[in-house]
């Protein structure tokens, strides 16, 4: 049997192998620990669907999945990128208020993605500067990307 003891030390750390929370303080980890839900998705399944409102941060656990955009020109969403495990997503709506900018297709059965609501996210990355600034800078290099796409 899986204790809950058990489950709480292998998330805690699995975070922190996670670079995006290596710095944050133990007692910080573990409340993120102790408020995350574990989400688990097939292949082909949609995890987040561009336009839609949004309210969580996920961090991949087990599996992989792709990063499509809808894109000028074009019928079908392009594919971005790949993103796998100890990688995150979904920040961008979060910390922008908006809905959400891109898809994000499960691209192997059995993907595991840890999700952190919106209220733990801001505990999360709110009360540390380091992590928020870096977030912000990150989320503003996507929003230059995503130009570059669509109109060049
Ligand atoms: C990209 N353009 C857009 C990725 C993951 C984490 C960070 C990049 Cl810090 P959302 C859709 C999510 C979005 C991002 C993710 O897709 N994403 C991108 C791009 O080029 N989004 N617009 N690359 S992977 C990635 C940086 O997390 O957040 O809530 O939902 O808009």
């Amino acid at each position: 049997m899986r204790t809950t003891q058990a489950r709480h030390e292998e998330y805690f750390s699995f975070l922190r192998s996670v670079s995006l929370l290596k710095q944050l303080p133990e007692e910080k980890l573990g409340r993120i620990v102790d408020c995350l839900e574990v989400d688990y998705f097939e292949k082909g399944e949609y995890i987040i669907r561009e336009g839609e409102e949004g309210n969580t941060f996920f961090i991949i656990a087990k599996g992989e999945v792709t990063v499509t955009q809808s894109s000028e020109g074009f019928t079908e969403p392009q594919e971005i990128k790949t993103l796998g495990v100890g990688d995150y997503f979904g920040e961008r709506a979060l910390i922008s208020e908006d809905v959400r900018s891109a898809n994000i297709v499960c691209n192997e059965n059995d993907t595991q993605c840890l999700v952190v609501d919106r209220d733990n996210f801001n505990q999360m990355v709110g009360t540390y500067e380091e992590l928020q600034t870096y977030l912000k800078e990150y989320v503003g290099e996507l929003s230059r990307s995503d130009e570059r796409r669509n109109f060049l």
